[in-house]
């Protein structure tokens, strides 16, 4: 059988997607780039693919909002995510922020969760480190 290489490279890209989609998606920090050498106030932009940004409040699924964690760890999933001085919500669906840190090394957690605060967990989080001026 000669399958024609459109069909054939639609279906790959369909699998793909589905997979991605079946994986829930992930994370990524858009900025700062992970070992970056920042200012003591710098911008985050956060980012997300396989899953939509939206305010907290709505249990929808397939959304959520962003959390930025200081020099902390991923929510196991299902747990709510704590509101301190280093669990930061961007519950308006907000995708970018402007941080002040000391200066040092430090790590910058990325955690997705839904409309409840509830964790998509580690599948759904990811860190970087960087070194403030
Ligand atoms: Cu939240």
């Amino acid at each position: 059988m000669n399958i024609p290489r459109q069909i054939l490279f639609g279906i790959l890209t369909t699998t793909l997607l589905a997979a991605q989609a079946l994986a829930g998606g992930r994370v990524m920090f858009l900025e700062p780039v992970d070992g970056a050498t920042v200012a003591s106030e710098f911008t985050v932009r956060m980012g997300v693919e396989g899953m939509t940004v939206a305010p907290a409040g709505q249990l929808l699924e397939g959304t959520g909002h962003h959390h930025l964690i200081v020099d902390g760890k991923a929510v196991p999933k299902g747990s709510v995510v704590p509101a301190d001085a280093t669990h930061m919500h961007f519950g308006k669906g907000q995708t970018e922020t402007t941080l002040k840190l000391p200066p040092g090394k430090h790590t910058l957690t990325l955690q997705f969760a839904d409309g409840a605060h509830q964790s998509y967990g580690p599948e759904l989080s990811t860190t970087i480190a960087i070194e403030v001026k």
